[in-house]
């Protein structure tokens, strides 16, 4: 299989799929999300992999869904599209994933990594949902783990008034598992792969799917009502400024319409 966005890689009985946008720090386009989804499902399905990594480069794990594919999208655009949805298969892996997160780690990025079972970070890692500041909200499930991962008074702050929160805090938020330095996090995070690789490989998807069964019972409902939000959000003026805004790297002006 031959990939563009992504490299992809075997290490003993781990897959390792690295983002691979530098000049867009990763920014994850359709392209790069659909290449990252059929590159879990063949590892899934690989009967000689036991678990996952995903990174991206030392400087950015992912800056947030890519701005300027969506900045001029109407709001029936992103619904007849469901772009999101593509996000919403890695629910489906059922081995392991891992993030191995160094960077930058902002909204889809960050969401991204929510999405993983487990994260590791660097010392440089910095997470944040800062989608409010481009006029919409997390749309890829970030309002929904976060609150879970740091709990509501952090999650407020993240979403509400962009609080980027470093790898020390996620740590002590319980949003990381681990923080090790920079020249170590990849490493670091596929040993745990291996470990957890090497343990008997039933027993490992029915932990994780029963695992999920408590972690997912309430969250299927959320998810759809933040999608619709966000989609909605494409039929303001706020967005379309918002974006525009960044693209230009100016600052927005609102006009709360
Ligand atoms: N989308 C597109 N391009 C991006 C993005 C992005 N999210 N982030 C960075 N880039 C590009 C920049 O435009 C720039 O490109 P160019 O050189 O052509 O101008 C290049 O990457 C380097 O970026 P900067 O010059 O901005 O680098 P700085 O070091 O000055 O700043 C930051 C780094 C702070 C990470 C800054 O780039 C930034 O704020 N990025 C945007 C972060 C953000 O708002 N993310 C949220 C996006 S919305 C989202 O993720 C919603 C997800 C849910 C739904 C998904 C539906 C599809």
């Amino acid at each position: 299989m031959t990939y563009l966005s992504i490299l992809v890689e075997t290490r003993g009985r781990v897959g390792l799929v690295a983002l691979n946008r530098p000049r867009a720090l990763n920014a994850l386009n359709y392209a790069l999300m659909d290449e990252l989804m059929r590159a879990l499902a063949i590892f899934d399905a690989d009967d000689a992999i036991g678990a996952i990594v995903i990174t991206g480069s030392d400087q950015a794990f992912a800056a947030g869904a890519d701005i300027k594919e969506m900045a001029n999208k109407s709001a029936a655009d992103m619904t007849q599209n469901d772009p999101i949805s593509i996000y919403g298969q890695i629910r489906s892996i059922r081995k392991p994933v891992i993030a191995a997160v160094s960077g930058w780690a902002l909204g889809g990025g960050c969401e991204l990594a929510l999405s993983c079972d487990m994260i590791v970070a660097s010392e440089t890692a910095q997470f944040g949902l800062p989608e409010t500041t481009i006029g919409v909200i997390p749309g890829a499930g970030g309002t929904q783990r976060l609150i879970r991962a740091v709990g509501k008074a952090t999650a407020m702050e993240m979403i509400l008034n962009d609080r980027k929160i470093n790898a020390q805090t996620a740590l002590h938020s319980r949003l990381v598992n681990r923080v090790v330095p920079v020249d170590a996090y990849l490493n670091e995070a596929l040993q745990l792969a291996e470990q957890i690789a090497a343990r008997a490989p039933l027993a490992i998807l029915a932990a994780k799917r029963a695992i999920n069964h408590s972690y997912e019972s309430f969250l299927g409902a959320g998810l759809e009502e933040e999608r619709r939000i966000f989609y909605d959000l494409f039929n303001t003026e706020d967005q379309k400024e918002g974006m525009r805004a960044f693209i230009e790297k100016r600052k927005p002006a609102w006009t709360g319409r």
